[in-house]
């Protein structure tokens, strides 16, 4: 029997809506769902591909233990035993840090993500904790920590109203957009413009994105930061720079002036590779639009000023008087966000501790990914190694530097969990591999996505198709281990949710701001509705959150069951203006200028004066990929998503490099081969090579992925390259060599 389904798309950030077609509890088709609130039938082909994605043969069914050095099928129950038994003498040996955790991009992606890992940390009280975010946009919550006070306070452009969008360091035809969450990214681009509206991109690639645009500048990688600065020199000394209605809820905006006065666009520009009348132009055209917002991400995230250009970003918005205004970039509000009074908070700190070997500072709570392998393999006097690690949909051995270290201490490990439904190049270390269900037998509700997107509004799927025999919710799965993890192995996983349902209740009726004040918290857990534990916390935090119906305070607010009578979501309304309710600094006011900030321009001014001489490194992602995990769905793999090098037929000619052939790439972390691919998308001086590649590892279970393997690059560093402020990485930006592996044809005369 046909039917369908509807489901949103786990698959990137732009959550659309699908409607999925379902024979017999197998997916056999996706199309948009015309209906959805936010998306309106929008597909991408990743999207187009989650039948595929969903059932793919290599996608584990039942649990992994290793015995006697090898993986082999276990029952669950077998599983959680091995879990406890591996991990609690650790953890009662060591000490709590002995137990690192790593928690992996997908988590962003599913309802168990968002519940239970907060749980998990709450109760390890592990300060070994590694994410994706710091291979990401750590630098852009350190920002926002110090402007704002809170790290989760992320502005997004207003990307339906705005009269001027300038793009940096991202390439949302190829990604759909990220802190920026906005089903066809690419349709509201071209409705920017067919409405009259500027696009200006910024990126060393000509994208997809940049060929859209009304005004592309191929920036020299790195420089994002210098370039910004220099717009915002711009604007005070030609007396553009307008807080309106900011110029109240803005500290140290004389101080800020000063710090940026030596970034000009005539010293900046040698470094980034403009003409400095272009960025005065620039900054007048930010300027004197009617209404205009500042948008960066991977690109300037991921290199050595990564939260000073996430910072002046801000900046720039502020000064424009475009932050929290619509057409601007604004505070979007969840169904679930907490809506706490306006008033001073306790701030943002940073470096509140410190990572056991190199000393890096601690930021949200994390340790620099790239830290992670030395934190396994490397002794210190007074301190314990992390000797068993939970890795929770993360492939860190490619998505991390240095992967060929990392794969060595994952060996040397006493214990190792993952939870994930690949046997992949990091999950083939694990002791006990905890296969999650496809998405199609999930529930979903974006949780994080929707702090981010670009239109309020709510959405809740059920799981597509029911559980497959054998398989386990991914929840429950969160649910088992944080007992298994704390020393509660066997215990009912529903007093996990319960639990927490019963603390939160406990705190809201204390809370004289909350609806529930006063009440009876177990009167009111009672009301929830929902047909297990994570369905009564999204009743309970919709309930409590700003467009709830505070169990009754509220009639005709959002529950769980209103939610559930709009199965294409209720949309909630534009963003609108919030200032100053979202603000937690210790002034209640924006902190234009942050001590950590401050200390960090000196480097920034070390900047204008290097230009290393030789070729820099630059990723690039594909529309039918995802990180490391889609090479092994043959939809998805072959044509232009390959593993290539992109060079300048310039750097080409000078190197004696052909296209198609071999060439060795390397970097301090080590070298790679791959084909080469001249194109004039790269601008010269920079060469381009995709990440999540390498799939030739023994030992992992994709098969078609290993077919067509790439290489790994982020074997090309050494984890040594980091944002000092937020830890994260710089994947971008990096010196290489690319040497011909075959004799060049002779150099081009001149070259
Ligand atoms: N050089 C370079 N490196 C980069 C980047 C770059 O631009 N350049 N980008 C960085 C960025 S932005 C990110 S976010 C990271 C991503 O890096 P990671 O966080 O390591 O993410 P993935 O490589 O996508 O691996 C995700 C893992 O989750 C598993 N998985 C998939 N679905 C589920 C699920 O539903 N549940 C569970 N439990 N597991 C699941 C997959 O099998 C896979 O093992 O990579 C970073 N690395
Ligand atoms: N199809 C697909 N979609 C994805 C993903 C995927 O792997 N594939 N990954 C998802 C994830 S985890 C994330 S975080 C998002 C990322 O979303 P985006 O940020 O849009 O990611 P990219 O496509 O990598 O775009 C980054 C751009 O920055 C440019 N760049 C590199 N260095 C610099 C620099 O120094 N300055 C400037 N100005 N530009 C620079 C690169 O050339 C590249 O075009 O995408 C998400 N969506
Ligand atoms: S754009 Fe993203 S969310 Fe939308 S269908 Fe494609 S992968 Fe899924
Ligand atoms: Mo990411």
């Amino acid at each position: 029997m046909t039917r369908s389904a509807l489901r949103i798309c786990p698959l990137c950030e732009a959550t659309c809506g699908l409607t999925l077609t379902v024979e017999g509890g197998r997916v056999t088709g996706a199309r948009g769902d015309r209906e959805d609130v936010f998306s309106k039938g929008f597909i991408c082909p990743k999207g187009a591909s989650f039948g595929a994605v969903d059932s793919d043969p290599d996608r584990l069914r039942a649990p992994l233990v290793r015995v006697n050095g090898e993986l082999r099928e276990a029952s669950w129950s077998e599983a959680f035993d091995a879990v406890a038994a591996g991990t609690r003498p650790v953890v009662e040996r060591y000490g709590a840090d002995a137990l690192g955790v790593v928690l992996g991009n997908p988590n962003v992606h599913t309802m168990a993500g968002g519940l239970y890992p907060p749980v998990l940390l709450g109760a390890l009280r592990t300060r070994s904790l590694f994410t994706a975010s710091t291979v990401d946009q750590m630098p852009k919550h350190v920002s926002s920590g110090l402007l704002f006070g809170d790290a989760n306070a992320i502005p997004v452009p207003d990307l339906d109203h705005t009269d001027h969008l300038l793009l940096i360091g991202a390439n949302p035809l190829e990604s759909n957009g990220s802190l920026c969450t906005a089903p066809d990214f690419p349709g509201r681009l071209k409705a920017l413009r067919a409405r009259g509206g500027r696009l200006t991109v910024v990126d060393p690639r000509r994208t997809r994105t940049a060929r859209l645009a009304d005004r592309h500048l191929a920036i020299r990688p790195g420089t994002d930061a210098l370039l910004l600065a220099a717009m915002a020199t711009t604007l005070f000394e030609e007396g553009l720079a307008d807080l309106g209605r900011l110029a109240p809820h803005v500290e140290r905006l004389p101080e800020l002036r000063s710090a940026l006065a030596e970034f000009t666009p005539e010293t900046v520009a040698p470094a980034c590779d403009l003409d400095a009348p272009l960025i005065r132009t620039l900054a007048r055209e930010l300027a004197a639009a009617p209404t205009a917002a500042v948008y960066a991400r991977i690109g300037s995230c991921t290199v050595p000023h990564g939260t000073l250009a996430s910072w002046l970003v801000d900046v720039l918005n502020v000064l424009t008087g475009n932050l929290d205004r619509p057409g601007g970039a604004l505070f979007p509000l969840a169904a679930t966000d907490r809506l706490r009074p306006a008033g001073p908070g306790r701030g943002f700190a940073l470096g509140r501790w410190h990572s056991r070997v190199r000393r890096l500072p601690e930021a949200k709570g994390e340790l620099p990914l790239s830290a992670l392998a030395e934190e396994i393999d490397t002794p210190t006097p007074g301190g314990e190694p992390v000797r068993a690690l939970l890795v929770v949909a993360a492939n860190p051995v490619l998505s991390a530097p240095d992967g060929r270290r990392l794969d060595k201490a994952l060996a040397g490990l006493d214990f190792m969990v993952a939870v994930d439904p690949y046997l992949n190049e990091t999950s083939r270390h694990a002791h006990v591999v905890l296969p999650p269900p496809p998405p199609a037998q999930s529930p979903h509700h974006d949780f994080a996505f929707n702090t981010l997107a670009v239109r309020n509004q709510v959405r809740y799927t059920r799981p597509a198709v029911p559980l497959e025999d054998g398989l386990m919710a991914e929840t429950e799965i969160h649910a088992r281990l944080i007992l298994a993890l704390t020393g509660r192995h066997g215990a009912d996983p529903a007093v996990v949710d319960a639990t927490v349902i019963g603390q939160t209740l406990d705190r809201a009726v204390e809370d004289p701001d909350s609806p529930v004040h006063g009440g009876d918290s177990r009167a009111l857990a009672a009301r929830l509705t929902g047909v297990d534990g994570p369905e009564r916390r999204l009743d309970l935090m919709l309930r409590l959150g700003p467009y709830g119906d505070g169990f009754g305070a509220r009639p005709g607010g959002l529950t769980l069951a209103r939610l559930m009578d709009h199965p294409h979501g209720i949309d909630l309304g534009p963003l609108a203006s919030r200032l100053p309710q979202p603000l937690r600094t210790p002034s209640g006011r924006i902190e234009l200028l942050p001590g950590p900030i401050a200390d960090d321009l000196p480097r920034l001014g070390a900047a204008l004066r290097e230009r290393p001489a030789g070729l820099v490194l630059v990723g690039r992602r594909h529309l039918r990929s995802n990180n490391s995990w889609m090479h092994n769905v043959p939809a998805l793999t072959g044509g232009s998503n390959r593993c290539t090098l992109h060079i300048h037929p310039d750097d080409a000619r000078h190197l004696g490099v052909r296209d198609g052939a071999d060439v060795r790439v390397t970097g301090a972390g080590g070298e790679v081969v791959a084909p080469a691919e001249i194109t004039e998308d790269v601008r010269p001086g920079v060469v381009s090579l995709p990440h999540g590649w390498g799939h030739d590892r023994p030992g992992t279970r994709q098969r078609h992925a290993a077919t067509a393997p790439g290489v790994n690059v982020n074997q090309l560093l050494d984890g040594s390259l980091l944002d000092p402020l937020s830890g994260n990485a710089v994947l971008n930006g990096v010196p290489v060599a690319v040497d011909p592996l075959d004799t060049p044809v002779a150099a081009a005369p001149g070259s």
